[in-house]
C-alpha cells in the first residue's frame, strides 16, 4: 500500500481533490493560494502554456486542504499531490521573496486586467474574452457592442443597465430571502416543494455571484416538472420579480444521455427592499428542478466546488459509475440509482461524507 508522504495527515495526499477536507480559505498558506489563482487565471485567458491552468488549479486544490503553514518548509510543498517541480520553484519563490515575480508582472498588466474583467460577463469564456480583446475592446460597452451577450435574449442597453448590479456580489442574507420568497410562490403550483441553496453559499461563502436553487416536489404530482416551472416563472415574471428570463433547458438539449430529468431556468431577479434587502439590486438566479428520486445528485452537483466535482466524477468513473446532477448511473446496466440524499451518492462510492464548507478545493 501506498506510504502517505510527509505532506501531512493521510487524506491530504488522495489523489482525488473530493477527499481531501478543503476549506473555502486555506489558514494557513492563503498568501500563496491568492497568488497561484492569478497564475490559473492568467493561463486560462492566455492558454498554451506549458504549465496550464488544470495543473495550478491542482496545485491550488492541494496547497488549500494542507492543514499547517508551508512558510517553515517550503520544500515540503513537493510532497503535495499535484505540484510539480516548476511550481515548486514559485512556492519556494513566493516564501522567500513574498511574492512571486510573474504574478505582479501579470497583475500590472492592462490587457489581463480587461481580459479577466469580460470573464465576469455571462457567457463570455476565456476565449472569447481574448477575441474581444484582440479585435480591440477594452471595456465592457465595447463587448456588449461588438455583440457579446448575457444570452440571447437581452438587448445590449438593457445589458448596460443591469450589469453594475450583477456585477455586485450578493450577501447571505439576501441569497436567503431570494430563495425563501421563490419558494413561498412554488408552493402555490407544488404546495409540497422542497428546496437547498446550493453553489458558494452552501459552501459558505459570504458573498455570492449568483444564487443556485435546487427544488424537488415530494409528493407524487400530476403536473410534469417542465409545466410547473413554465407556471412558477410565468407568476414570478407577472408580478415583475423575475425581469428577465435569459435561458431554460433540460438536459436534452445539453448532454446526450438523459439520466432522468432536470429542468433549469437561468433568470433575472429584482428583488423589492426589505429588511434583509436595504437597497434592491438585479440578481442572477438559476433554479433547477429535480426529481425527488434523484435530488440527492442534484445538490450535490449543484453545490461544487468544480474541482470537486470533477473529481468525484473521475472517482465515479474509478468504481465504474457516471455522476451527473440528473443522477448517478452504473456503466454496466445503465440504471440510476436512487440517490434522494447526498449521503447516498458518497456511501455507494465508498468515500467518507463530506460536508459542503470543506468542498472548495
Ligand atoms: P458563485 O460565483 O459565487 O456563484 O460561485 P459558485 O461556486 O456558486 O459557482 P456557480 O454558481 O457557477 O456554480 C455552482 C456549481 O454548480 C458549480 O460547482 C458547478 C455547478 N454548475 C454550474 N452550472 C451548471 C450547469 O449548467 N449544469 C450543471 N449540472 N451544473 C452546473
Ligand atoms: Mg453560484
Amino acid at each position: 500500500a501506498n506510504q502517505p508522504k510527509t505532506a501531512g495527515p493521510s487524506w491530504c495526499n488522495s489523489e482525488y481533490a473530493c477527499m481531501r477536507p478543503s476549506p473555502l480559505k486555506s489558514l494557513h498558506n492563503q498568501g500563496l493560494v491568492d497568488q497561484l489563482e492569478t497564475l490559473r487565471l492568467q493561463r486560462t485567458l492566455t492558454g498554451g502554456q506549458e504549465v496550464n491552468a488544470t495543473a495550478y488549479g491542482r496545485a491550488i486544490s492541494a496547497v488549500k486542504s494542507y492543514p499547517r503553514s508551508i512558510a517553515p518548509n517550503p520544500s515540503l510543498a513537493a510532497s503535495l499531490k499535484g505540484v510539480g517541480p516548476k511550481i515548486v520553484k514559485l512556492i519556494k519563490q513566493y516564501y522567500t521573496n513574498g511574492s512571486i515575480a510573474e504574478v505582479d508582472e501579470i497583475r500590472r498588466d492592462t490587457s489581463f486586467q480587461i481580459m479577466s474583467q469580460f470573464t465576469e460577463l455571462y457567457g463570455i469564456g476565456p476565449k472569447k474574452a481574448r477575441e474581444y480583446y484582440s479585435e480591440g475592446c477594452r471595456t465592457m460597452d465595447d463587448v456588449l457592442r461588438m455583440g457579446g451577450s448575457m444570452g440571447t435574449h437581452l438587448h445590449v442597453e438593457e445589458c448596460l443597465r443591469i450589469l453594475p448590479d450583477l456585477r455586485t456580489k450578493i450577501p447571505r442574507p439576501e441569497v436567503e430571502e431570494i430563495a425563501r420568497y421563490i419558494h413561498q410562490e412554488l408552493k402555490a403550483i407544488l404546495p409540497d416543494a422542497v428546496y437547498t441553496i446550493c453553489g458558494g453559499f452552501r459552501r459558505g461563502k459570504p458573498q455570492s455571484n449568483d444564487v443556485d436553487i435546487v427544488f424537488a416536489d415530494t409528493s407524487p404530482s400530476t403536473r410534469s416538472q417542465l409545466t410547473a416551472m413554465e407556471e412558477l416563472l410565468r407568476a414570478l415574471k407577472k408580478k415583475a420579480y423575475v425581469t428577465h428570463i435569459i435561458n431554460v433547458t433540460t438536459p436534452s438539449d445539453k448532454y446526450e444521455r438523459v439520466f432522468s430529468r432536470l429542468d433549469i431556468a437561468e433568470v433575472v431577479v429584482l428583488p423589492p427592499r426589505s429588511d434583509t434587502v436595504p437597497r434592491s439590486h438585479y440578481r442572477r438566479v438559476d433554479i433547477i428542478f429535480s426529481p425527488l428520486k434523484t435530488y440527492g445528485a442534484a445538490v450535490l452537483g449543484w453545490t461544487g466546488s468544480r474541482q470537486f466535482e470533477r473529481d468525484l466524477r473521475r472517482i465515479a468513473q474509478s468504481r465504474g459509475y457516471t455522476f451527473h446532477s440528473t443522477g448517478l448511473t452504473s456503466n454496466n446496466d445503465k440504471t440510476t440509482l436512487e440517490t434522494t440524499r447526498e449521503e447516498d451518492i458518497f456511501s455507494v462510492l465508498e468515500i467518507p461524507y463530506m460536508p459542503p464548507e470543506l468542498r472548495n478545493c
